[in-house]
């Protein structure tokens, strides 16, 4: 490790992430064994540590009272959140002037020991170890920035109260300190509100027969959930002894369908609702009805009561003001105040919000898009783009960095791979590479209001599959956390990388993450008796590629590739990597499908966009598709209809949108027409919005795309037909 100073060999450097800030190695080891005990210390940090170290050593550390081995001192010279930790042939010195540096030196030394330490398990089923050597170690850290953050998005896809307190134990063991917790949003309203019962009631549910559309993709059944106010308190404090500062957001005027079909009173009174960007109607505040601002008052009062933090965050994004254009009671205020346009009644929401936030005993903190009129220089600005993290800051207000095109976990790792891509691909080294204070020109006065920077998850795209927040997590989130607490000068991608393969996997794997390891590379060629080979390489030295002839997804009984695979007809070969049973997505072998493209003609119900439309489908180019503009109802169909009877194979019949993998069709079939007049269904759309036809053994006169319920996507994306 170049960041730390080693000078014995004898004492093997251990794979810290986030990386300590001034790490020095010292000569020989401290062994770790029976009898072992703990001075001094704040209770709940100790006991912390305690349940940790049970989980791999055979004896209970706290039952014992042996000689010390691991001592809690204060050295009050020390900053808030600093520690210093040392080895030596004394055992183990802890000093901090806080809770929360002795906190992180606990999360410092849990590194130095096996990654069992981070497995809920312990007893005949965990590590039963008798001793462990620890290096001579002199650790004196404190973290870059005061703001480490993870924002997290439980309103497009709800995430009950385990999987939120597993996540800050997640965030815990990063060293990250600040839950930006997206509570409400278009989608769901997830918290809940005891003098507004149906915010919860009606507006924490989607699904066909709910006032909220489900998710893409998530088919016909209702789902959602929101926190009780008691799960709430239960939440903040787990989060408090972590070091943890949750910071609500309420998402206002816009992106506020939930509460809207909830208590629709608070949308203006017309019916020429304008879509929101992301192609939502009915979804913004009134500004003009007093009414609104009461019921906003109250709904504050409960969620400062809640959390002990001094924002809350009111949002402010993407708003169709224009909605405020065509209502009487907004524009009664906009003549009031004297406004010519509809735009600056957004100063005047978020000016009336601070100051019921601040009647409340808060601040607000919001989207870059409250960055308007003369708001306070107190508020806490969220910076979502690299354009508006600089102008929050020219504007003089403190300004968290979260930068989609570093800082969005909800976008693509590669092209192959599930998500968003507005903000173009985002890798683990993407993500790395962020500097809050050097990615923007910033003069030095400015850097002082960087507070720091954060990932963000949002989860439209997260209902599936199973543990995806885990995939589009981890280690992204990893290394945001190495990008707020670890000087600049010491971080290095390719050494981060190797501290990821060396140990911190197997302590992902260790703490029951189902993160996301990149794909194998393949590599195939062709002999001239028309033979393939095939080579598959894992992406690190400590994983394994396991693979399947039969077009099915490998699994962890699988066999491994060891060297080259021969085989006569690669197409149906599946490879993914395997760390345990961590696995990434599957690899084919690449330019081994040639498609067959018929001439067909394309018939549709649907209406369709004149910039994708059903012409599309009969070009056989894959990067095309058809995209309608109207929901889809049961009957609707698209007929694709062969010039000649078609011999073939296999035909894969895909909807959604090639690039996203949004707007597919969930409730559907398809069927078969074959030139003897037999029609057959050929089955039901799977989740990922496909219909297989294998085998073939006719010849086919048309393939049909029925719809059989009402998806209630806003549309539906149609591909070409893969024909082999
Ligand atoms: C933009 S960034 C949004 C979210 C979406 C996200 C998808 C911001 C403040 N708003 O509503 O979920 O893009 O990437």
């Amino acid at each position: 490790m170049a960041a730390a100073v080693l000078f014995s060999i004898s004492a093997p450097a251990v794979n810290f992430v986030p990386l300590p800030n001034d790490v020095k190695y010292g000569e020989g080891t401290f062994l770790l064994k029976k009898g072992l005990a703990i001075k001094g210390g704040n209770k709940f940090n100790v006991n912390y540590l305690t349940e940790r170290l049970d989980r791999v050593f055979e004896f209970s550390t706290a039952a014992t009272a042996g000689e010390a081995a691991i001592v809690f001192d204060t050295d009050s010279s020390l900053g808030d959140e600093a520690y210093t930790l040392e080895v030596g042939e004394n055992g183990v010195i802890i000093r901090s002037s806080s809770r929360s540096g002795e906190f992180y030196a606990i999360q410092t030394l849990l590194q130095m020991l096996p990654p069992d330490v981070y497995r809920e398990v312990s007893g005949a089923d965990g590590m039963q170890l008798k001793e462990w050597n620890l290096p001579y170690i002199k650790i004196s850290d404190s973290p870059r920035f005061a703001y480490r953050g993870s924002m997290f998005d439980v309103s497009r896809t709800f995430f009950d109260k385990d999987f939120i307190l597993r996540h800050l134990d997640m965030m815990a063991y990063h060293k990250l300190n600040k839950f930006h917790w997206h509570l409400t949003d278009d989608n769901g309203w997830r918290i809940e509100i005891k003098r507004y019962p149906k915010l919860t009631e009606v507006g924490a549910w989607r699904g066909k027969n709910e006032a909220l559309p489900p998710a893409y993709n998530s088919g016909p059944d209702s789902y959602g959930g929101y926190y009780t106010q008691k799960e709430i308190k239960e939440i903040v404090a787990y989060a408090a002894e972590r070091n943890i500062e949750i910071i609500p957001e309420i998402d206002l005027p816009g992106h506020s369908k939930a509460i809207a079909v909830s208590y629709p009173e608070i949308l203006c009174n017309h019916d020429e609702f304008i879509q929101s960007v992301q192609g939502e109607v009915g979804n913004v505040f009134c500004v003009g009805n007093e009414a609104n601002y009461k019921m906003l008052d109250n709904i504050f009062k409960e969620v400062a009561e809640l959390f002990p933090t001094q924002y809350i965050h009111i949002g402010g994004d993407e708003v169709a003001t224009a909605n405020w254009k065509v209502c009487p009671a907004c524009q009664n205020l906009m003549k009031k105040l004297g406004y010519t346009d509809e735009k600056q009644l957004m100063n005047y929401f978020v000016e009336r919000m601070e100051k019921i936030a601040a009647k409340h005993g808060k601040k607000i903190a919001g989207w870059h898009d409250i960055v308007v009129g003369d708001l306070s220089r107190d508020n806490l600005v969220v910076a979502w783009k690299s354009r508006n993290a600089t102008d929050a800051i020219q504007k003089g207000f403190p300004t968290v960095m979260q930068p989609a095109e570093y800082c969005y976990f909800d976008m693509k790792h590669t092209k192959a791979e599930r998500g968003h891509t507005w903000a173009g691909l985002v890798s683990v080294e993407k993500a790395y590479s962020f500097d809050p204070l050097s990615t923007f020109n910033l003069t030095e006065e400015q850097k002082k209001l960087v507070v720091g920077p954060a990932g963000g998850l949002w989860t439209e795209m997260l209902f599936f599959p199973p543990h995806f927040a885990d995939y589009q997590l981890y280690p992204r989130m990893c290394a945001i956390a190495e990008v707020g607490w670890t000087e600049q000068s010491l971080r290095k991608y390719e050494e981060f990388d190797c501290r990821l393969k060396e140990s911190h996997f197997a302590r992902l794997w260790n703490m029951g993450l189902k993160f996301r390891i990149p794909m194998p590379e393949i590599a195939a060629a062709r002999n001239a008796s028309g033979e393939w080979s095939v080579y598959a390489e894992a992406p690190y030295d400590n994983m394994v590629v396991r693979y399947t002839c039969d077009g099915t997804s490998p699994d962890c009984s699988s066999p491994v590739v060891k060297g080259r695979i021969t085989a006569k007809d690669p197409r149906n070969l599946r490879f993914a990597t395997f760390f345990n049973d961590v696995k990434s997505i599957d690899a084919e072998v690449p330019g081994c499908h040639t498609y067959l493209t018929p001439a067909t003609s394309v018939t549709t119900s649907f209406e369709y966009s004149s910039r994708a439309s059903v012409e599309n489908l009969e070009k056989y180019d894959f990067s095309k598709y058809m995209r309608t503009t109207n929901l889809p109802k049961a009957g609707d169909f698209v007929l694709f209809t062969f010039e000649e009877p078609l011999k073939c194979n296999k035909i894969t019949v895909q909807t959604n949108d090639p690039v996203n993998n949004f707007f597919g069709i969930t409730e559907g079939h398809v069927e078969v027409n074959y030139s003897d007049g037999t029609t057959v269904n050929a089955g039901n759309f799977d989740m990922y919005n496909r219909v297989t036809v294998e085998p073939v053994c006719k010849e086919v006169k048309s393939v049909k795309i029925v719809v059989d319920g009402t998806c209630e996507e806003k549309q539906v994306s149609i591909q070409c037909l893969k024909i082999e």
